[in-house]
């Protein structure tokens, strides 16, 4: 087994054909992109249509510096176009009309279809009429709450269509989560399926969004119409059987199934042209003070950087099959499964199951059968597919693969190695990608011909970015060290505000160094100058991928009637990463036993989502606070840990509070 210090150069055979194959030349582009940003991108946006012209006084600009005025960040202002005519009719009117643009995989695996371009431009017209005819006008926000299905794509491309903002919410996450979601964005059309199956898991997705209504109602907030595809009725479910759709309660006047108003719907819809800066979509991401904030994309960036990225990350060539397992109600799932591939006129795979179902070998059985090239996934999931061995891996044959992803939080070696040596057969490259649902696109990642790749490492930024590591004084870290990591300058997909709060958008990313667009994220570099990232540095947890805030978790458990305090910290896991340890401390009504801890558990999983349901949860009748009261996660890291090496205790008011949470200590942490 190599070592994992070890520096892995990309294989010959892939770096002979790849868009770039060797580091001199990534290192020369790289340098143009910084030094010359109108010339690098302006010839990748001629690749595509503008209705009316780029101008080139327009191409750029920006403040990130707070003492100087409100920050902002602009690309191609004025220039107009539309996102789905550029990856749609412009890929048809290239010849990619019968090219296969989704293969569709469902759950049963005696269930799949495919889709190409040619009828994904008709259905998306047909979609984008019927919401033009419920009302939705350019601007307007529509509420998205899809399983991993071709429907989900079609709404969103009809949305760009129209000029309609996507506001789609992961279909995992609860109804008052989504209810929330729903008036903060203040969408009227709402489009769902009545559910799905996830491995042996049925998702009753519209009855959550009934509850959503409901919610949204009692705040006197109401949903005009939703769209419904009615999906359990035509797949498998894992008894073999069909499900009965009939059991999906539809409120009159308002809700409507999508078999029974969008095939009647013309296949042509003109579409709307929209300033480069005009939002595109929204996506709500976990903030460190507990209430989401709703990221804004706007188009003309977005649609030159997921392009670029997608082509060059993943080196896509035309007769590439591409896979990327991430849900479409992730910010993975909108650049690298929607938008990014169809911008290359690529050819992909939309999988709407679990990689355990039916067997623990699903995902390397759905690669032998499309033949993908290339394949992107989280190290949760290596990490949980690990455990199955790696002759479930063999069974199948995936020698077409070439480049293998990972992205969601920092790819331990041993994960990486396993997945570099099984999956790749030590030929593929992987690309470590670093990125947020805030920049759009990858930001930190090797190049599958170019960079010689070392375990763990995101190692280098991508074409337009400068990454910056600071010191806690604002200082920039030349050379090796280990800082927050920034950035000086926006690329074309950086999002420009948080929904309705501005405010907000610069206090939590501008207002800790001015001058730079901080990530949250601590990264280090290597004497041989790779970026490593090391995890964040405020209060989220990153929970198999899903980004939460301690803020978020504990909100939800002081709701309940017998808990006066909660605080909730990461403690490392071995599949998922990251799980959550809470500290709860009762209140006179509460007494801290199995049923307790029960309610706290379903309470988040109500309130937040299953995901974000506590491994962990401790009995604290004190937390360790500073004098000025301010609970010191640092020390709850510690003891979540079981690790007594607690550092300085000074600014303690009561360190006896500390042994007794050790001596406590549940022994099933
Ligand atoms: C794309 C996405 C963003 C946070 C990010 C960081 C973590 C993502 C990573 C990674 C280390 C990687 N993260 N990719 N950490 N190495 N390759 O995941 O967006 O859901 O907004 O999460 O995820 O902490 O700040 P999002």
């Amino acid at each position: 087994m190599p070592s994992e210090k070890s520096v892995y150069p990309p294989h010959p055979s892939i770096a002979r054909s790849a868009h770039i194959s060797s580091f001199a030349q990534y290192q020369e582009m790289y340098k143009r992109s910084i030094e010359r940003p109108d010339e690098f991108w302006g010839e990748i946006a001629k690749q595509f249509y503008w209705e009316t012209p780029i101008d080139p006084d327009n191409f750029f600009k920006y403040n990130f510096d707070i003492t100087k005025g409100p920050i902002f960040t602009k690309w191609l202002d004025g220039a107009r176009t539309n996102i789905s005519y550029n990856v749609l009719d412009m890929n048809v009117k290239r010849g990619h009309g019968d090219k296969v643009a989704f293969y569709w995989e469902g759950n049963h695996p005696d269930d799949y279809s495919r889709l190409t371009y040619k009828k994904l431009l008709e259905e998306v017209c047909r979609c984008a009429n019927v919401l033009k005819s419920k009302g939705v006008q350019k601007g307007d926000r529509v509420a998205v709450y899809m399983p991993m299905i071709l429907e989900a794509v079609i709404t969103l491309l009809a949305c760009t269509r129209i000029g309609a903002v996507h506001s789609l919410v992961f279909a995992g996450f609860s109804a008052d989560n989504f209810a929330e979601r729903i008036m903060d964005c203040g969408a009227r059309v709402l489009v769902t399926a009545d559910g799905a199956w996830r491995g042996e898991k049925l998702l009753q997705l519209k009855v959550i969004c009934d509850q959503a209504m409901v919610k949204c109602a009692q705040k006197g907030y109401n949903i005009e119409s939703c769209i419904v595809v009615s999906h359990l009725g035509r797949v498998m479910s894992p008894m073999g059987t069909h499900y009965n759709a009939n059991k999906t309660p539809m409120q009159e006047g308002r809700d409507i199934y999508w078999h029974e108003i969008i095939p009647e719907a013309s296949p042509s819809c003109y579409p709307e042209w929209v300033e480069a800066e005009d939002p595109m979509f929204m996506l709500y991401t976990s903030g460190s003070t507990g209430k989401p904030k709703g990221v804004v994309h706007t188009t003309g960036g977005y649609l030159l950087y997921a392009a670029t990225t997608f082509k060059y990350v993943f080196d896509y060539k035309p007769n590439d099959v591409y896979w990327c397992t991430a849900d479409i109600g992730w910010i993975t799932g909108h650049t690298y499964v929607v938008y990014g591939p169809l911008a290359n006129a690529a050819t992909s795979i939309v999988y709407e199951g679990t990689p355990f179902y039916p067997e623990n070998d699903r995902f390397w059985a759905v690669i032998d059968k499309y033949k993908v090239n290339q394949f992107y996934t989280a190290p949760t999931a290596i990490r949980a597919l690990m455990k199955f061995g790696e002759d479930l891996v063999k069974k199948h044959d995936l020698s077409t693969l070439r480049v293998l992803g990972s992205v969601g939080e920092p790819i331990n070696p041993e994960a990486w190695l396993w997945y570099y040596k099984y999956v790749g057969h030590e030929k593929c490259s992987i690309v470590d990608t670093f990125w947020q649902t805030e920049t759009g696109g990858h930001v930190l990642t090797p190049l599958p011909g170019a960079t010689p790749m070392k375990p763990g490492a995101a190692s280098f930024p991508f074409f337009g970015v400068q990454a910056v590591l600071l010191d806690e004084a604002g200082k920039e870290i030349k050379g090796e060290g280990e800082g927050y990591l920034v950035f000086p300058q926006p690329w074309p997909s950086l999002m420009r505000t948080l929904y309705n709060d501005h405010d907000r958008y610069e206090t939590t990313y501008f207002t800790k160094f001015p001058g730079y667009y901080c990530t949250g994220d601590g990264a280090k570099r290597d004497a041989d100058g790779y970026l490593w990232v090391t995890g964040r540095v405020d209060d989220m947890l990153n929970v198999s991928g899903h980004l939460m805030s301690t803020a978020e978790v504990e909100s939800v458990l002081t709701e309940h009637p017998s808990i006066s305090e909660a605080a909730v910290v990461a403690k490392s896991h071995p599949v998922k990463g990251e799980c959550l340890y809470c500290f709860v401390t009762t209140n006179e009504h509460g007494e801290f036993d199995e049923k307790l801890q029960k309610e706290l558990r379903q309470l988040v999983r109500e309130r937040i989502a299953p995901f974000a349901m506590p491994d962990v949860i401790q009995n604290a009748p004190g937390l360790p606070k500073t004098r000025s009261g301010k609970i010191m996660r640092r020390i709850l890291r510690k003891i979540a840990a079981g690790d007594r090496d607690i550092g300085d205790t000074s600014t303690l008011a009561d360190p006896a509070v500390v042994q007794q949470l050790f001596a406590t200590r549940p022994i099933t942490a």
